[in-house]
């Protein structure tokens, strides 16, 4: 079925007065429900107020023809998922020894969940596919280019990855050998050194030229497969944190101003990032270094570009999102939770490194904080259960990455609860459906715009785009980074939510709730 659906395709229309299917777009009107809390300063007690808030969405149906740049697009992760979607495109099947094998989307949400459209005449649950609620891209349909720092071709990455069986490998190989990436920026001072000698495909120059150079490849990109729009996300090499500097890259005449000026503190993430901005197409960073230092935050907001971020969450950081939230929220308190990695392929390499390590372990670290912090009865201010991230290079176990973990917590009347986990998985085929969410998220985030009405308006107010911060795809990343001043939500449960409702909101349907009064109340 996933390789079937074309982009666009939508599984029901809506029949309510506050939705219209106009020529291009479907506009709604949307009551979103809230309660605001004021604490009497005397007493300290809380009121709770249900407010309404009257939203107007409009949603543009044609997806157009759309294009992902994948920087590191010769990586694991980059040629997986190149190599996965021709498969998918073409229907080619592979020999394993369990027989044949057809390709598919498992673990896109997007593609491979459901989610409840209603209930039935006879109240019972109808499901449709989460990327048929709004029309949206379906990946088959999308071009794929990119940049690496190393000249293989796709086909060679892909074998040099050894992710994918090797029957696949033969049949997508002579496609993906057309496939090069263009030539790119590379700074050894923010990945590993023992990444240099992968460095054979790079860019000359000045940071500014530079910055122009990344410029024109989104533009000829673009032009060149006659897209509407251009997607670009960094799958590259985990770079270490870039120091942030006043004056440097603060603001976003800062940061331009320090690309100018050749600042050592640019990143090459960050110059990609301001390329992308600069011409309007959206970056997502899915490493877990400070690509969108606050002058990157300040530009996309002052292009009104969209940016997200950061590091893919794709097999432990996932479950512990889950876990924690699962524990604290039955009041179960976590002590301790120590987490090892172990993996063989070249992100592990580069992550051997002390530098490149500590972007991870500060991205993997903050994934368990909103839920410690909403639960004032099991953690007192500021207090947090200890918190262990360990990483290690072995490289005879190759992308098959080993996860192991220990939960301890305080349960009822002074005891402990442990428990252990043991994950084993090839970690890009985690990582490469979430490069297929975040993109088809971030691009119908890119045909949306909204307005909130007031009675009080003496004139309707404009439409305009969500903020450039695309906090909506926190689901997919391990520390996501929201809109200045509003909070980060890790649990992954509520992520989804916010996933289905806010789309669902922009057909004009009330959010998915499982009170099922139609059957408790009769
Ligand atoms: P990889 O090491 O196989 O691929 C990275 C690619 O980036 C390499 O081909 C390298 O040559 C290229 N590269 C390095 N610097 C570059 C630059 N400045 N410009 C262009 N290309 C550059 O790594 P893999 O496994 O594909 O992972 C990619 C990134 O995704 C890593 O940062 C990793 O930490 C992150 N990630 C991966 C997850 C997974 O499950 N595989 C999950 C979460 C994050
Ligand atoms: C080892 O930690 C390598 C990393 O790139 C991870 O594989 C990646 O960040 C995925 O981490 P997680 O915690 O989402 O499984």
């Amino acid at each position: 079925a996933n390789t079937a659906t074309a982009s666009g395709a939508t599984a029901f229309q809506v029949d309510s007065p506050y939705v219209h299917y106009a020529e291009g777009s479907i506009e709604s009107d949307y009551l979103y429900d809230t309660t605001i809390v004021s604490r009497d300063i005397d007493s300290g007690k809380l009121t709770a107020k249900p407010t309404k808030v009257h939203y107007q969405f409009k949603t543009r149906t044609k997806v157009g023809r759309v294009g992902l740049m994948l920087i590191g697009w010769g990586g694991n992760n980059g040629s997986t998922i190149t190599a996965s979607i021709i498969a998918n495109k073409k229907s080619i099947s592979w020999e394993t020894r369990k027989g044949t094998q057809e390709p598919n989307y498992y673990g896109s949400v997007m593609l491979a969940s459901t989610t409840k459209l209603g209930v039935d005449e006879n109240l019972r649950d109808v499901y449709v596919p989460f990327n048929e609620i709004v029309p949206m891209v379906h990946p088959n349909d999308i071009v794929i280019g990119g940049w690496d720092i190393n000249s293989l071709s796709i086909g060679d990455a892909m074998r040099r990855a050894e992710v994918l069986p090797v029957d696949l490998q033969r049949k997508v190989y002579d496609e993906l050998n057309q496939l090069k990436p263009l030539p790119s920026v590379y700074y050894p001072d923010f990945i590993a050194a023992n990444q240099e000698e992968r460095a054979n495909n790079t860019i000359g120059g000045t940071k500014q030229e530079q910055l122009e150079h990344l410029r024109k490849d989104i533009r000829e990109f673009k032009q060149a497969n006659d897209l509407d729009r251009v997607i670009v996300m960094w799958t590259a090499n985990t770079e270490r944190y870039a120091d942030i500097l006043a004056g440097v890259n603060d603001t976003a005449d800062n940061l331009l101003q320090a690309i100018a000026t050749g600042h050592e503190e640019v990143s090459p993430s960050t110059l990609f990032a301001v390329a992308s901005i600069l011409e309007g197409a959206p970056f997502v960073n899915g490493s877990p270094q400070n690509t969108l230092v606050p002058g990157v935050i300040d530009l996309a907001e002052r292009e009104r570009s969209f940016v997200g971020g950061d590091d893919f969450k794709s097999g432990q950081t996932k479950i512990k999102s889950v876990l924690a939230e699962f524990l604290v929220n039955a009041g179960i308190k976590p002590l301790a939770i120590t987490s090892y990695n172990h993996l063989g392929n070249n992100d592990g390499r580069n992550l051997s490194a002390p530098a490149q390590f500590r972007s991870k372990e500060i991205s993997k670290s903050s994934v368990v904080d909103d839920m410690v912090s909403a639960n004032n009865i099991l953690y007192k201010k500021g207090e947090h259960p200890d918190h262990t991230i360990v990483i290690k290079y072995v490289p005879s176990v190759g992308d098959s990455k080993r996860a192991l973990d220990e939960y301890v917590s305080e349960i009822f009347m002074g005891g402990l609860n442990t428990i252990s986990l043991y994950n084993t998985c090839e970690d890009s085929l985690l990582a490469s459906p979430l490069i297929i969410d975040l993109f088809m998220m971030t691009e119908l985030m890119t045909r949306v715009t909204y307005r909130v009405k007031s009675d009080a308006d003496a004139q309707e107010p404009e439409w305009q785009p969500f903020h450039s911060v695309l906090s909506i795809l926190s689901y997919m990343l391990k520390a996501p980074v929201v809109p200045p001043g509003t909070p980060v939500v890790n649990a992954l449960a509520k992520q989804r939510m916010a996933m289905e409702n806010i789309m669902r909101a922009f057909v004009g349907l009330p959010p998915n709730n499982e009170m099922l009064l139609e059957h408790r109340a009769f």
